[in-house]
């Protein structure tokens, strides 16, 4: 065959691979395909049973194919109770620290080296200041709460496979709980009115998260939007959203909502020219399930939410984390969000990092101003081998210069001609 009429051939063969795949997608019914992986579990792997290479695999399929998986038992049944209670007790030191910054941020105003040279510790509050020379201090990360917790946080299945579908150099970004009362503990603090308005297990809250959440924390206020990619989002998973389950989750007890496959759809529910209602359910959703102790992850791009009902008579408990690899931005952006509720890059001093598992503070160093953050070994390996071949060629070029004119000749590059 000559050129053009393989030209001719490799269209007509695109042209019916893509009717093909509409056909194919047009045949299945989403809530079939959804309602057998809730009832089969394809996207969970237990961590207690098999090698890490099979759990990595599974993971990085699950979260290929469908935009999330879960793995099983990362934190031992044995200490799931210790941690849960741990997690709930840190929630509550939390909350009154925030509560304290307000009170002294709208008392005192928020001059930084005041606040840091000891009118914070008068006021009880517990302030960092931040790796950016000017920003304003931000309330340290949830983690030095919980210690327990950290333990398990760098466990080597969860990072070799953040590793495996990110990139080599790790961070922790955000770090927060995420809990969902039970229905009657709603109804008690909230009363029924609101419950009605804001519970049951036909409502829905979906979103993409940072750094796909279109409307990015801070909405068009500069000092609070944190950034966000612009639609049509590129093909790369970005960020992996861990949500840590430390109570059983299913459909009646705060399993997160899910649209398998959304990862890879151009639309996002909150895309103003989408024709998506953020409030209703979506053919195909579904409730993710797992006993106490697993992991959820998902590509940040997944359509998701959290369960607004949990008839289960107990509250759901988690603790969410968002991790990125090192060429995303972190933290450059809002830098007025004093109370910094969203729990961005919220910094740890000295002694805190110090104090953290070995095997935590790679992931966690960026948040201490006091360490130089440099670049992780995997990556300066790397670094070491591209610098040792780009040696090779200015070796050759002085060693043998007559080979130069072919050395390349067996590289060709794809290139696709302008069609007339
Ligand atoms: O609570 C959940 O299950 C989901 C949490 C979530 O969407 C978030 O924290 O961004
Ligand atoms: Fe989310």
């Amino acid at each position: 065959m000559n050129y053009s009429e393989l030209q001719a051939k490799a269209t007509r063969l695109e042209r019916e691979l893509q009717e093909t795949h509409n056909l194919l997608t047009s045949t299945i019914d989403p809530e079939v395909v959804t309602a057998d992986l809730a009832r089969t579990r394809a996207y969970a792997f237990d961590s207690a049973k098999m090698s890490v290479e099979d759990v990595v695999a599974g993971c990085a399929d699950s979260l290929e194919k469908y935009g999330f998986c879960v793995i099983d038992h990362v934190i031992p049944p044995a200490d799931v109770e210790a941690i849960r209670e741990e997690v709930m007790a840190a929630d509550d030191i939390v909350n009154r620290n925030i509560q304290g910054i307000k009170d002294l941020f709208n008392e005192e105003g928020a001059n930084t080296e005041e606040l840091l040279s000891g009118k914070a510790t008068e006021y009880n509050v517990e302030l960092r200041r931040v790796r950016k020379v000017g920003h304003p201090p931000k309330p340290p990360n949830n983690i030095i709460w919980m210690p327990q917790y950290a333990r398990h946080l760098a466990n080597p299945v969860i990072t070799t496979v953040a590793r495996h579908v990110l990139d080599d150099h790790l961070r922790i970004a955000h770090l927060h709980t995420r809990h969902v009362k039970n229905d009657n503990a709603f109804i008690e603090d909230k009363g029924v009115d609101e419950f009605k308005k804001m519970r049951g297990s036909e409502k829905r809250g979906w979103h993409t998260d940072w750094p796909h959440d279109l409307s990015a924390f801070g909405n068009k206020d500069p000092n609070h939007n944190v950034g966000c990619i612009r639609q049509p989002c590129p093909d790369v998973t970005m960020c992996l959203v861990m949500i840590w389950y430390l109570t059983d989750v299913d459909e009646n007890s705060g399993g997160t909502w899910v649209v398998p496959g959304s990862h890879k759809d151009k639309r996002n529910p909150r895309g103003p020219k989408d024709g998506i209602s953020v409030t209703a359910p979506i053919p195909g959703d579904m409730q993710v399930s797992a006993p106490a102790g697993s992991v959820f992850i998902q590509d940040s791009r997944c359509w998701h939410a959290t369960a607004r009902h949990n008839p289960s008579g107990r509250e759901r408990v988690a603790v969410v984390n968002r991790w990125c690899p090192w060429w995303l931005s972190v933290d450059d952006f809002a830098p007025g969000d004093n109370y910094n509720v969203y729990h961005v890059c919220r910094p740890i001093n000295h002694a805190e990092y110090l104090a953290l598992p070995p095997d935590l503070q790679p992931l966690m160093r960026h948040l201490c101003p006091d360490e130089c953050d440099t670049l992780q070994q995997p990556v300066l390996d790397r670094a070491e081998a591209a610098h040792e071949r780009t040696l090779w060629g200015y070796q050759q070029e002085e060693e043998n210069p007559e080979s130069m004119q072919h050395i390349n000749a067996h590289i060709k590059v794809p290139v696709v001609p302008l069609r007339c």
